[in-house]
């Protein structure tokens, strides 16, 4: 059986190699200029990172390991999970070996628990989540490894283990978090036979008699999965592991950079926004009442949430796999129902606007109106659901990147005199 791990190790020598070549015959080949505008403008632009589990095109969106978003919406998150490390999607027995081993390690530690009940009750849900993950890092292989001498060329089986142990812990941790920070109850259990997105659902504990909030689960375990290496929580996460901290350091640093509002948080964000219009009109507006409303919030001098991206320039192929979702169950929600009227009205603004480079809807426009459909209100919540998928893509970078030995990150900064004497 091609277990995950027999198939990294079966292509990694390859990659090493193929890497090799690469560096030995164009390893002085420039592939990216910057300018003063990138320095001083987050470094927009410029291609000076490898990450070969995702790219993002700003066209098409999302390709996963060469498969365009919206051709693969239908595998599971353990699917993806798979993708992303190895390039290829798992037969039947290498994805039940992923479900069993992430099955196996769902139990949360103790003293997490405690940690998290011991935490003010007014806590960001993100807050908790990052400090669970934080809590664990007394767990980590590879930690333990590196100190008894792990050998350089074996540092990512332990970051694979590690990466899979922290995975299968993540639903398991979210769905306690929503329990405590919200007074729900007691924690639900993990029910070992259900699939990693089902059993988050189940351990949610809102009611789900049509099994349609699981669908969602997967569905929105699996679009988060990874964004390429540069955005914040990547390029953060990245940046922590390439010192050699562990997994749980490296991820929870990256967490807590997709807890900003212009990142991973702009899904609480927009949800506040659709809330907030339809308070204001008693349901659903005109459309041009809507675009009044736009309007009025973008003179306000306040970014439209949801809307805008660094990179792409369309429709963000996770908003359309989204909205296909709620046109298929939820059609005549109201909140769904301004979701797609902002679709409308929000891209001729920014674009009469003339200041945002992409008017499109990326990811955050529309997972909440369906989460909040399904039961789930406490929109304070959302980024971490974001965040648990987003850990798949970040520890797969991981593993690729110590498999590959990617030295320590280490851009060179310059300071404003040295700009004005040599640019
Ligand atoms: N509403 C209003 N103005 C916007 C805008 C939006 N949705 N998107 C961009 N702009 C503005 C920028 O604020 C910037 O204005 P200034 O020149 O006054 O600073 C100008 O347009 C140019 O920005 P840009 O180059 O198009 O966008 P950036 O790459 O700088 O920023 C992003 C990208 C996502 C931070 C920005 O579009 C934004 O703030 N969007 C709203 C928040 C959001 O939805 N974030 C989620 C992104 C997805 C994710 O990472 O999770």
């Amino acid at each position: 059986m091609a277990t995950l791990y027999d198939t990294l190790s079966a292509k990694i020598p390859d990659w090493r190699y193929e890497v090799k070549q690469l560096l030995e015959e164009k390893g002085d080949n420039i592939i990216s200029q910057v300018t003063v505008k990138q320095a001083y403008g987050g470094m927009r632009g410029v291609k000076a990172l490898v990450c070969d589990t995702s790219s993002v095109s700003p066209e098409t969106g999302l390709i996963i390991r060469g498969r365009p978003l919206l051709d693969i919406t239908n595998i599971l998150p353990e699917e993806v999970f798979y993708l992303l490390l190895t390039g290829d999607l798992p037969n039947e027995e290498a994805l039940k070996d992923l479900q069993d081993q992430l099955a196996e390690h769902n139990d949360v530690p103790g003293y997490v628990w405690d940690v998290l009940e011991a935490m003010p009750e007014d806590s960001h849900p993100m807050t908790m989540f990052d400090t669970a993950i934080l809590t664990m890092e007394r767990e980590s292989i590879f930690h333990r490894r590196y100190d008894e001498g792990l050998h350089k060329q074996d540092f990512w089986k332990a970051i694979l283990e590690d990466a899979i142990r922290l995975v299968a812990k993540l639903p398991n941790i979210g769905a306690g978090v929503y329990r405590i920070r919200f007074k729900k109850g007691p924690r639900i259990e993990p029910d070992k036979s259900l699939d990693w997105g089902a059993n988050f659902a189940h351990m949610l504990g809102i009611e789900d008699p049509n099994g349609i909030l699981k669908k969602l689960m997967r569905l929105y375990l699996m679009l988060h999965c990874d964004h390429e290496g540069g955005n914040v929580s990547a390029f953060s996460a990245l940046t922590v592991a390439s010192a050699l901290s562990d997994p749980y350091y490296a991820v929870s640093a990256g967490l807590n950079g997709l807890a900003g509002p212009l990142h991973g948080l702009a899904n609480q964000e927009c949800l506040k926004f659709v809330l907030e219009i339809r308070d204001h009109f008693g349901g659903v507006p005109s459309n041009e009442e809507l675009r009044q409303f736009v309007w009025d919030r973008l003179n306000s001098g306040r970014v439209i949430p949801g809307y805008g991206h660094a990179v792409l320039r369309c429709p963000d192929p996770r908003f359309t796999a989204f909205i296909e979702f709620g046109k298929q169950n939820i059609h005549d929600d109201p909140v769904f129902t301004i979701v797609q009227k902002l679709f409308d009205v929000v891209p001729p603004v920014l674009k009469e606007q003339g200041k945002a480079k992409n008017p499109w809807p990326n990811v955050d426009a529309a997972s909440g109106s369906l989460l909040y459909h399904f039961g789930m209100t406490e929109f304070s919540f959302y980024t971490v659901l974001f965040s648990i998928s987003r850990a798949m893509g970040m520890v797969s970078q991981m593993v690729i990147n110590r498999a590959l030995g990617m030295p320590i990150t280490r851009p060179k900064s310059v300071t404003t005199d040295w700009i004005k004497k040599n640019a």
